[in-house]
């Protein structure tokens, strides 16, 4: 009987300790000192059935018993009430709650996610192509052949030789053949291999954007960077030309801008496309007076461009004399730069949230 009770006591003031609330509190006062069914209760009632010698020794135990549970729940109870308080006086409802941060998108992000919403108002379709491309496609096929000085404008990241491509030559035609000779995988080092891409497999007319990221193998500085993006543009017609160019390029930059903006084109050299371009625009922070961002010059190198070369329309499987159309492609990073004013292109990718959370 000694032991039981001590069990019994161990047990209950165990529980008791351990309660976290007023009412699991109140189910083990039922549960030990219940009126009728308690488990000290029973042991209690049972005292006159036993004989007078039992009931003098174990009378006294089972009420002090009694009193030490009574006192542990009532100690209890009274420590949660003031826990309780103390939680309620530390929160005071009428102070603004704290901003949950969501984060946001970077900022080239935003600029590559406006310049497809802007050329798809302009009825331009948006297309994607591989990033790992094939000598081909990145500069053969765009009339930059093997040893023209040309290949040079971009310096290449090679992958290693596809051999599967290379032993299966036998059975192929004769421009198969080409592209498989020119199979040698690379980096990207622009969007234009996706023009060749495009277009064969469709037929014009036509008006793409191709946004996407290259690679070129070159010393970074405040405006270059080894990995940075590019969006093409190709639009093909019956009567494509220079005006029309000029329009929709203007009419891009009146809507990235969100102001009127002078353009210019000067004749530049690239070998898929004849004449060739080079975009200016006038400075859009000082106007024209020259300033940091323009470098004084006063005007801002924004892409380059021109008509489609013959050559380029041939490799495509096109009849040069059947299409004329304009190609362009602007760097994501400069126009990002020019739209926010950032300094050094390089802190798009430096994982510095001090930067980041400008935006
Ligand atoms: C080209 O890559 C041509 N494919 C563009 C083109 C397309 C011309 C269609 C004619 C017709 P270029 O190497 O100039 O051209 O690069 C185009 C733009 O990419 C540049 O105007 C510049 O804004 C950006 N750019 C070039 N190199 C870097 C670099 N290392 N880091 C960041 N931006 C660059």
């Amino acid at each position: 009987m000694r032991i039981d009770l001590e069990k019994l006591k161990k047990e209950a003031l165990g529980l008791i300790s351990g309660v976290k609330d007023a009412k699991a509190l109140e189910d083990l006062r039922i549960k030990y000192l219940g009126r009728t069914n308690g488990e000290l209760t029973k042991l209690m009632k049972s005292l006159p059935k036993m004989s007078l010698a039992d009931r003098r020794k174990f009378g006294p135990l089972l009420n002090s018993l009694k009193r030490e549970l009574e006192a542990a729940l009532e100690n209890k109870l009274a420590a949660l009430k003031a826990q309780s308080s103390k939680l309620k006086a530390s929160i005071d409802i009428t102070m603004p709650g704290k901003k949950v941060s969501l984060g946001h998108l970077h900022p080239l992000t935003m600029v590559e996610k406006e310049i497809r919403e802007i050329f798809t108002a302009l009825n331009f379709s948006i297309v994607e192509g591989p990033e790992v491309e094939s000598e081909y496609y990145n500069f053969d096929a765009l009339n930059i052949p093997k040893d023209h000085p040309a290949r040079e404008m971009w310096d290449t990241f090679w992958l290693r030789q596809n051999e599967q491509l290379t032993n299966n030559k036998k059975q192929l035609t004769k421009s198969e053949k080409l592209k498989v000779n020119s199979s040698k995988l690379l980096l990207r080092t622009h969007t234009s291999p996706v023009q060749i891409r495009y277009m064969e497999t469709h037929q014009p007319p036509f008006q793409i954007i191709v946004p996407g990221r290259v690679f070129r193998y070159e010393a970074t500085d405040v405006s270059h960077e080894t990995n940075f993006h590019q969006v093409e543009g190709l639009m093909v017609g019956k009567d494509i030309n220079l005006a029309n160019f000029k329009f929709v390029i203007g009419e891009f930059f009146k809507r990235l801008f969100k102001k009127n903006v002078v353009i210019r084109l000067r004749p530049s050299y690239f070998p898929f496309v004849e004449p060739g371009l080079e975009v200016d625009v006038k400075c859009v922070r000082c106007g024209g007076k020259g300033c940091g961002l323009c470098k004084e010059s006063g005007w801002l190198e924004v892409m380059g461009a021109g008509m489609v070369h013959p050559k380029v329309f041939e490799a495509a499987g096109y009849n040069p004399r059947d299409f004329r159309g304009f190609a362009f492609g602007l760097g994501l990073e400069r126009i990002a730069m020019i739209k926010y004013n950032i300094p050094d292109i390089r802190l798009f990718y430096s994982g510095d949230l001090r930067f980041i959370k400008q935006f």
